[in-house]
């Protein structure tokens, strides 16, 4: 009795205490256990959430794309009678019908941005029943058409119901706040700010109203606001009303400093006795500017714009992200030293501005009208248009977006009409129809915000750009650019980029993309093009940070990209995935990430390179190449104690030999820089093959390969092939193999039947034996096999010590081409004579791919 007593009266204080607090709107989401409903079958999920998970990494080409349905009973304890409901979905995939207890609330078209719609007419105290109907089929008047990542189906952002007040400020105009702030005059010393507020009368009377407008500084201190009197017409949505207000001593939005102003806005009762509803934005002063020839100014202070671009997607789950996982990878770009991210090639959760206006992140945001239009669709259009409206809206308080982007890559599919060495003159037809819409797009984007400047993010070839118009259209131009990938000649890139300056001389230059396949898997210590190792991705990544930095002009640059990202047609080394990733899917760091870390972060930074890839092999006594990570002059390496030696960095790394003992090691590198001491540690098991044949055990062999591989499910090493040579192992015969996409020096083919593509990617064609002159013992050879040519007619036999144990394989035929073959043999080595495993060709060039030879007793 008496605790009850007590907490009664502590009730009752906490109320008197606070008469500022009267009950406005409320926000709350909808996300758990939705029936949903696919083809028939029925389970139970929660958002965020997608029907792809699966289907966009398995052997089967494509992916469902077409209707599902989800739906809900929500129990809506609330009176309604004085309230309005709406339902607002941060994004659903990508057309949505939305039904509540059977009448229909809305429809929106487009899988990356936010709406909202008023269900007050369909909601009832008690139970009600919500029905979403979603199609991720490809539909002509919608983009994004086709491009190289996976569109994801389902509701995977957020969903809330939104209770306000009949009066209030609005939900609708496009899914927003209702509230939009300019600052078109800003400095130190005093800054103008205007605020635009939509509200919204759903009563049958006019209503006069007071529209009040609070700031709050960074510190938290109330330093401006101010009162208008508004008069709303009687069932009136959307209903604009304008104030402005003047901040003095005012604290600049920067990168280092990302001070935010929060807006307060609330619509009272006309004596301003009783708030009625109430939204908080928070904004930011800031000037910025980008400069053909200069680049980019935040606050009259030249910056380089450094960073990435980001897909919203991670492994396994697709794009049903949740919130903290989308707040952890802006964090890891922050920490990674990165000021800049362009959002591409869509809008993203609202939690990714939101944190870019907080960690001090440049940004751009885009629409995915990308790689294609749909000609002659003035639903495409509409479609374009209105993504483009709810793209400003929907950041448009966002301090951090400084750009709206559109369009990525449109010239790099005309192969549909025309070739690309025709005359112009065949082009130009499609190129109006590509012209135009862009003209529209950006007209659309200039009307509704003066304040930011537009760009096209181009690729490939200069000339079409300036032909077609295009290139004259966007304030910025951005270049995408792949040489030294795509293109084998790195110095490509400075050719093309002086191209494009002289053809486009008063356009500010971003580039927007730029970067190289690493599956975390592989290194080498022979890098080269394509061969997806961590290595090459190093030095392709070392070539732009100079190339970037020793550009004025250059305003800005983004990696492509943060992480891995599913492309469901795309066969890399891992298979339906582009890794041109700084990141993986799961977010652990390449060497690339700390690469970048090194080079952006401006604090002393030292990393050993190779965090996942501490578990080695290689022959006893060979040394291995490490690679470290720093912006010191100099690293020191001790192994295990003992002091290796000093080494010397160049574009912020230092690589050394280092020759590990089999078993476990501790290398430690040390450096200095301003005086402070850095000092970096890993742990390395390395699996030697040792010098001594007797003491043999195990070895996991790629042939035709610089490539070592660590399969982590497994914990096993994978080595590059040597030739043999008495007393020790290797092939005799044959040639690496050289793929015929980018001549590159391993197969870009999908390989079925294994997660482990790389290990049969390569080959030796034309082997006569792999040797291995191991003691006495039992032994398992396992002999990996892929045909890595469809087209070869090819027949052979493998015997090992004298003893044939396969006969004829035909790889192509059995089990057919790109499939994985994986036979065991039990062997017995007797006599000394040790392992030889022998070919004998049919027809055609017997092949190996991969070998592991593991000692029994
Ligand atoms: C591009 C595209 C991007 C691709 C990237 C690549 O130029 O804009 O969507 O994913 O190249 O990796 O090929
Ligand atoms: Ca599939």
């Amino acid at each position: 009795m008496m605790m009850k007593k007590v907490l009664f009266l502590m009730i009752g204080w906490v109320l008197a205490a606070c008469p500022a607090f009267s009950q406005t709107r409320l926000v709350r989401t909808i996300n758990d256990w939705w029936t949903f409903t696919k083809e028939g079958q029925t389970t139970l999920v929660n958002i965020p959430h997608t029907w792809n998970a699966d289907d966009t990494w398995d052997d089967e080409p494509g992916y469902y794309r077409g209707l599902c349905t989800y739906t809900k009973t929500v129990e809506i304890p609330e009176d309604l009678s004085d309230k309005n409901v709406y339902v607002r979905f941060e994004a659903a995939y990508q057309d949505a019908t939305v039904l509540v207890n059977g009448n229909l609330a809305g429809r929106h078209l487009g899988g990356t941005t936010a709406f909202c719609f008023d269900i007050t007419p369909f909601v009832r105290q008690g139970e009600n029943r919500f029905e979403v109907r979603l199609d991720n089929a490809n539909n002509p008047a919608i983009p994004p058409l086709a491009a190289d990542y996976t569109f994801f189906g389902g509701i995977y952002r957020d969903v809330e119901l939104i209770f306000t007040p009949k009066v209030q400020i609005s939900t609708t105009h496009y899914a927003t706040s209702g509230v939009y702030v300019t600052t078109p005059s800003v400095s130190e010393k005093e800054s103008r700010v205007e605020v635009l507020t939509y509200m919204t009368n759903a009563t049958s009377s006019a209503c006069n109203l007071l529209l009040e407008q609070k700031v709050t500084d960074p510190s938290g201190v109330v330093v401006a606001s101010v009162r208008t009197k508004v008069r709303v017409p009687a069932s009136t949505v959307n209903f604009p009303a304008r104030s402005s207000l003047t901040l003095q001593n005012c604290a600049l939005w920067d990168i280092e400093s990302p001070s935010l102003y929060r807006l307060e806005t609330s619509v009272q009762d006309a004596k301003g006795k009783t708030v009625l509803d109430a939204v908080e934005n928070r904004f930011g002063l800031r000037t910025f500017r980008f400069d053909a020839d200069k680049g980019f100014f935040l606050n009259g202070r030249h910056v380089k714009l450094m960073g990435t671009n980001r897909h919203q997607d991670q492994a396994r789950i697709g794009y049903a992200l949740t919130d903290e996982m989308h707040v952890r990878d802006i964090r890891l770009l922050k920490e990674m030293g990165s000021n800049f991210l362009r959002i591409a090639h869509y809008p993203q959760d609202p939690v990714i501005t939101q944190l870019c206006d907080r960690l001090g992140i440049v940004a751009t945001v885009e629409i995915p009208v990308i790689d294609y239009i749909t000609c002659d669709n003035q639903a495409f259009i509409d479609n374009c248009l209105n993504m483009a409206t709810e793209m400003v809206y929907q950041d448009f308080n966002s301090p951090s977006v400084v750009v709206w982007a559109f369009m990525n890559e449109i010239l790099n599919h005309q192969e549909a009409w025309f070739k690309r060495s025709d005359p112009v003159e065949k082009k130009i037809p499609y190129w109006k129809q590509v012209e135009g819409i862009a003209q529209q797009i950006n007209a659309r984007i200039k009307s509704l915000d003066a304040f930011r400047p537009t760009m096209i993010p181009c690729n490939a070839s200069v000339s079409d750009y300036g032909h077609s118009g295009i290139a004259a259209i966007p304030d910025i131009l951005g270049w995408n650019l792949y040489k030294g990938w795509y293109g084998s000649d790195f110095n490509g890139a400075v050719r093309f980029l002086n191209e494009a300056r002289e053809a486009f001389p008063g356009k500010p230059v971003i580039i927007t993309e730029y970067g190289a396949g690493v599956d975390p898997r592989i290194h080498s210590s022979n890098p080269v093009l394509f061969d997806f190792s961590q290595e090459y991705g190093v030095r392709f990544h070392q070539y732009y940070i100079n190339l970037i930095r020793s550009r004025e002009w250059i305003a800005g640059s983004n990696v492509w990209n943060f992480n891995d990202f599913y492309v469901e047609r795309r066969i890399d080394a891992v298979a339906h995935v582009n890794n041109k990733g700084l990141v993986g899917l799961d977010r652990k760091p390449k060497d690339t990430y700390l690469l970048y870390k090194a080079a952006l972060s401006g604090k002393p930074a030292l990393f050993i390179g190779g965090k996942d890839w501490a578990l080695r092999g290689g022959d006893e006594g060979v040394p291995q190449n490490v690679y470290v990570f720093t912006n010191a002059d100099e690293v020191t390496l001790f192994l295990n104690g003992e002091r290796l030696g000093a080494y010397p960095v160049k574009d912020y790394l230092a690589q050394a030999p280092v020759v590990f003992r089999d078993g476990d090691n501790r290398l430690c590198a040390e450096a200095s820089k301003d005086g402070q001491l850095l000092r970096d540690v890993l742990d390395v098991r390395f699996r030697a093959i040792p010098k001594e044949m007797d003491r043999f055990l195990e070895m996991n062999v790629m042939l035709g390969s610089d490539r070592c591989f660590c399969d982590d499910v497994a914990g096993a090493v994978w080595i590059p092939d040597r030739e043999y040579t008495p007393g020790r192992w290797g092939y005799i015969g044959g040639k690496s193999g050289v793929f015929p996409k980018y001549n590159a020096p391993a197969s870009s083919l999908d390989i079925f039947g294994t997660q482990n593509n790389p290990i049969f990617q390569t080959w030796r064609e034309g082997i006569a034996s792999f040797r291995a002159d191991v003691p006495d013992g039992q032994y398992y050879v396992y002999l990996y096999l892929a045909e890595l040519n469809p087209k070869a007619d090819r027949r052979f036999s493998v015997s090992i010590n004298g003893q044939t144990c396969l006969h004829d394989v035909e790889l192509r035929r059995n089990p057919g081409p790109q499939k994985a073959l994986i036979q065991k043999f039990t062997v017995p080595v007797t006599g000394g004579t040790g392992l030889s495993v022998d070919f004998l060709p049919g027809k055609g060039e017997p092949v190996l791919n991969a070998i592991r030879i593991y000692r029994c007793f």
